[in-house]
């Protein structure tokens, strides 16, 4: 039988990352099967397209995975699939809290002839098997011969075969550049990055979170030697085609566990498999200096860090106490001090949150090192504490936003604001830690570092501005260009010219608190 895996397109960006569900899936499929793999991030296509791809091709399954602001989409593509008579299974974290609305169970149109509830290593495969025989059942739930409840131990952890993977539709290098920049350095041909997860499960619950209901509060790892053969595989694979690949372990909290977290990254280390890499943290565990040179050391280049916002009263509201926003700044310098930055994530529109909120925490983030400060809103999302809470309450204004999802659009109203407001201090945080003047102090405030490092933060920061102001089209990208045509001036002056680099010193070691202490002053 041949399987189309389908994610449906975010809506918004164009995802940097392909998702990992796809590819385990493929890999734990029974063989004798062939699955086909489009990710509409990357392959955008409508309704129609999929519909007719899916009669051309002869597929007899279709998997569509989707997170709730995708459902939307998910759905409508469902629909218009099993329209082909071909049946449609679903799974993910939405459809696993909602499954009576998929199977239109709640009143509603049916859009899946079969929901996989929760984590489906386990059940995929007998899924392929039902449907090869025709008898799809609604529902496959990953229990154990008792009936009770059982979370895959991955261990062992299938083998990705990311050496033989078709991965050219998530190829950030436009195919046009690829002759001349295979021959740069190494090879900047293709450049990808790649889901690896080394663990599953976050015991925090927090309370506008759907991960310690989903994955569950006990935590499992893959072997180090699992987790390290995947990164030699994926290297391997760079080296062939003469490009780059960074990975993004999207483990909820990579070093939950600190003890196997060094051990792992040690074992990285000595296995020389460093790849550059991303990976959530969350700022208490970073507390740890040791962790924090082995973070370096393995090719920990980025840390994203869920701060949420700089008021305990507001932390504490959604059961987030231990982040101690008191100790950021010097949980950032201790990663910049190894060049390694964050991602640093705010929730606006809290209980606690009141107009100003965004100058509020930009100020504070204007102390710290550079970063890629990232700003949403509140979302009760199915099945979360905060959803509960909030119903209770009678706060939901679009009890079912997912229907008709918005981006950056509340769906409850906060305490002591308007829903106004929480979109108008969303947008001042994104217009004013992406402007040109922002960006040219991220790079200026790096003026010790090598080249590479600041051209890595102002292309790193004009990516991400595109989260909020989607930057899709050439024109989009030329008004950004203009707007910061200085910084780009200086740093390809510096490219053909060089220029007096400031040595890193013990005295300089402070020179983000000293740039921000006379940024303070010249604003005065
Ligand atoms: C990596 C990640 C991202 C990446 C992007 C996704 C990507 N390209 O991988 C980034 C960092 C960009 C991201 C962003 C966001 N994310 Co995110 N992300 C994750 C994360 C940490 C890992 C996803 C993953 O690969 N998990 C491991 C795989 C194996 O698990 P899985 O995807 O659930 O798949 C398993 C099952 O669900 C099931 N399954 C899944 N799909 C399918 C399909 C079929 C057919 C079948 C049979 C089974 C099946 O089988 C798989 C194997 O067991 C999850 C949390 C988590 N641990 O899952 C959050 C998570 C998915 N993200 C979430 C959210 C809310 C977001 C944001 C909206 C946050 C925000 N406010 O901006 C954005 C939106 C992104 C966008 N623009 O589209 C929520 C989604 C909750 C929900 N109900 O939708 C999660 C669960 C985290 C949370 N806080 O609750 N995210
Ligand atoms: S620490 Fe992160 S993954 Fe864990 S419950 Fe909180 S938000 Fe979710």
């Amino acid at each position: 039988m041949r399987i189309l895996l389908y994610n449906p397109d975010n809506g918004v960006t164009r995802n940097f990352m392909p998702h990992l569900w796809m590819f385990l899936l493929q890999a734990l499929t029974p063989p004798g099967h062939e699955v086909l793999l489009i990710d509409g991030n990357a392959q955008p296509m409508d309704e129609a397209q999929i519909a007719q791809f899916v009669r051309e091709r002869n597929i007899g399954l279709v998997g569509i995975g989707a997170m709730t602001r995708m459902i939307a989409k998910a759905y409508r593509t469902a629909d218009a699939i099993r329209t082909t008579g071909v049946p449609v299974v679903m799974g993910g974290p939405h459809v696993t809290e909602l499954a009576d609305e998929a199977l239109g169970r709640d009143g509603g149109p049916r859009h899946a002839d079969a929901v996989a509830l929760g984590e489906a290593d386990e059940t995929w495969p007998q899924i392929v098997n039902d449907a090869v025989r025709g008898e799809l059942k609604d529902i496959y739930a990953p229990v154990d011969s008792a009936g009770k409840e059982r979370k895959p131990p991955l261990n062992p952890y299938p083998v990705i075969p990311w050496d033989s993977i078709d991965l050219n539709q998530f190829n950030l290098v436009p195919k046009a550049a690829y002759p001349l920049l295979k021959q740069v350095g190494e090879g900047w041909g293709t450049f990808r990055i790649i889901p690896v997860e080394s663990g599953r499960g976050c015991p925090y619950g927090c309370e506008f979170c759907t991960v310690t209901g989903f994955f569950g509060d006990s935590i499992r790892f893959r072997t180090n030697e699992s987790v390290v053969d995947e990164l030699l595989l994926l290297k391997a694979r760079a080296r062939s085609e003469k490009g780059q690949m960074a990975v993004f372990f999207i483990d909820d909290n990579f070093a939950i566990n600190l003890k196997r977290t060094k051990s792992l990254l040690r074992d990285i280390i000595a296995a020389k498999a460093q790849v550059h890499w991303v990976a959530q943290i969350s700022a208490n565990l970073l507390r740890d200096e040791e962790l924090v040179d082995l973070i370096a050391a393995s090719g920990g280049k980025w840390v994203f860090i869920g701060m949420e916002s700089i008021d305990p009263v507001n932390l504490k509201d959604v059961n987030k106490g231990f982040n101690k926003p008191g100790e950021y700044a010097t949980v950032l310098e201790r990663l910049a001090k190894r060049n390694v930055y964050a991602i640093t994530s705010f929730i606006f529109g809290m209980d606690n949150d009141t107009t100003g909120v965004a100058e509020r925490t930009l100020e504070q983030v204007r102390t710290w090192p550079p970063g890629l400060p990232i700003f949403g809103l509140l979302t009760p999302l199915p099945a979360t504490p905060l959803y509960k809470r909030l119903e209770t309450a009678g706060r939901l204004t679009r009890p079912r936003h997912w229907q008709e999802f918005i981006p950056f659009t509340m769906a409850h109203t906060p305490l002591k604001m308007s829903i106004g407001e929480a979109h108008a201090e969303v947008k001042y945080g994104w217009a004013h830690a992406y402007s040109p003047e922002a960006l040219a102090q991220a790079v200026d405030s790096l003026d010790d570092q090598p080249l590479g490092y600041r051209i890595n933060i102002f292309l790193a920061r004009l990516c991400f501005r595109g989260i909020y102001f989607p930057m899709m089209g050439k024109l989009a990208w030329l008004k950004v260009v203009a707007q910061n045509r200085q910084t780009i001036f200086k740093l390809v002056k510096e490219a053909f010219f060089g220029r007096r680099t400031r040595p890193r010193s013990p005295e300089v070691e402070d020179s983000y608190e000293d740039v921000a202490a006379r940024r303070m002053s010249a604003a005065k």
